[in-house]
């Protein structure tokens, strides 16, 4: 059989550009797409703050007509670092020069930009360089109009699949966008099934468009399929099964992996001492000292935060529930950046009480720090589509206490490598908290289960054969 090729899009891919869990996916998941046989490549905008960083390869400029406008747009490459993946980057000054282009509308603008830059980029790819994907894998509302641009507009007839990393963040915005994109009226008629009707759900769009839909864990994609009535996806996913045979109708959860080359405490050149399962209790001492020493803590059972502060996140039920255990002799670092009301109700936690510590700015050597160095890792999520810092704290053999939602259920085991509690219950939380330290305090039984949580097998290996099946069966 010949070697499938895919093409992987999104808003953001590490190193170049990283701000949440999708840069980290759209690192990690062609690595291990590439090292199961996959002709695997990556495109994402080469935005301002990348070129600064990165002095890439101009390959060729492209032109896209967007309204009545024609943009040039320079086709930039270069090797994902020790590997086969071939990243390329797009460049537009106009569209596509910031990460963060302003209102909901421009962010629509931009993106359909985007889209159809990427589109063309396709047709670039076959007629210069004879490599034409069997399958283009677009990731979340910024690359949802991609399966609809490629029927209608560029008329590529290449399945595609839609990944949805998080529902919150759908798209929605005015329907002007259509007519930069030119559509003609009548395929911008059958676009307008938004609510209000002035506008267009890009999200909603790519569900219905994309050959199929997948998201990042089956609790998801269940909680996803449940919530059907509430949410504004709904009749746009009630579109797509009524549309498509009922298989090719469903959302197909696959739980991210990590990858362990970055994300391993024996290789780990941040944290201040390296270790593995076979020394973690020696290990995980000198690393805790370290922080709490950094931070001016003393000697206690330490719970650690690591995350944006959103909404989703679940911060106040940690304050809540930080108020409750404020006589249990604990320590609580939070680290995170975010929403200005959360960060003042964290700095006012913090100042409280001296054993609660902030830093309100995400540093990636902090965070692995604070993964090497606490026992546990509370994780309040009111809703989680994979969450992917359970699984490195994990591995840095620190035990997650999670809300029971989304891939924090799928990936913790209750009592066995971490402790999941009822979500958005602060009061839950406590007692889950108490649990935890009368396990810390029966040392064998503790050492067992961080043991079980530092070999339980986060990689992408599994989660790479699943794809390269639903891959082959789009195909198909
Ligand atoms: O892990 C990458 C990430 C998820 O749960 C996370 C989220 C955003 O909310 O798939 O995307």
């Amino acid at each position: 059989m010949q070697q499938l090729k895919v093409l992987i899009t999104g808003y953001e891919g590490a190193p170049f550009y990283k701000k949440g869990g999708l840069g980290d996916v759209m690192e990690s998941l062609p690595k291990a797409l590439s090292n199961i046989g996959i002709d695997i490549r990556a495109v994402i905008p080469y935005y301002d703050s990348i070129k600064k960083q990165y002095h890439l390869n101009k390959e060729r400029e492209i032109t896209v007509v967007f309204g009545s406008e024609t943009e040039h747009v320079g086709i930039y490459s270069s090797l994902l670092p020790d590997t086969k993946v071939l990243f390329y980057l797009l460049e537009n000054r106009k569209y596509l020069f910031s990460s963060n282009a302003g209102g909901k509308n421009k962010r629509i603008e931009q993106f359909a930009f985007f889209n159809l830059a990427v589109s063309h980029f396709v047709r670039y790819l076959s007629e210069y360089h004879k490599w034409t994907p069997d399958v283009i894998h677009c990731n979340d509302w910024h690359t949802a109009l991609i399966p609809l641009i490629l029927k209608q507009k560029v008329k590529l007839e290449i399945p595609t699949l839609l990944t949805i990393h998080n529902l919150l963040y759908q798209g929605v915005g005015s329907l002007k966008v259509l007519d930069l994109l030119n559509m003609k009226d009548e395929e911008a008629k059958e676009l307008k099934r938004g609510k209000p009707a002035t506008e267009i759900n890009v999200l909603g769009e790519g569900i219905i468009h994309a050959t199929r839909v997948s998201t990042v864990s089956e609790s998801y994609a269940k909680e996803i399929a449940n919530d059907y009535d509430q949410s504004p996806i709904g009749p746009f996913l009630q579109k797509r099964e009524e549309e498509s045979n009922k298989k090719d109708g469903k959302i197909v959860g696959i739980l991210n992996g990590i990858d362990y080359d970055i994300w391993s405490p024996a290789v780990d050149e941040l944290i201040f001492h390296k270790f593995d399962i076979n020394n973690w209790e020696v290990g995980k001492k000198d690393n805790k000292d370290d922080l709490l020493k950094c931070l001016g803590l003393e000697n206690r059972p330490t719970f650690c935060f690591v995350g944006r502060m959103a909404a989703q996140k679940g911060l106040d039920v940690l304050i809540k529930a930080i108020n409750r255990i404020s006589n249990f002799n604990v320590n609580v670092i939070i680290l995170g950046a975010g929403s200005p009301k959360i960060q003042a109700s964290v700095l006012k936690i913090a100042k409280k009480y001296p054993w609660v510590k902030t830093e309100l700015i995400y540093s990636e050597e902090l965070a692995h720090k604070i993964y090497a160095g606490s026992d546990f890792i509370i994780i309040p999520s009111r809703y989680e589509p994979c969450g992917l810092i359970q699984m490195i704290a994990m591995r840095y053999g620190t035990i997650p206490i999670a809300s029971d939602t989304g891939g924090l259920k799928d990936s913790i085991l209750n009592g066995k490598n971490g402790f999941l509690f009822k979500k958005g219950q602060s009061a839950r939380l406590k007692k889950t908290i108490e649990r935890a330290l009368s396990r810390m305090k029966g040392r064998d039984k503790f050492k067992k289960m961080v043991e079980r949580a530092m070999k339980t097998d986060f990689s992408w290996d599994k989660s790479a054969v699943l794809y390269k099946k639903l891959y082959e069966e789009m195909i198909r």
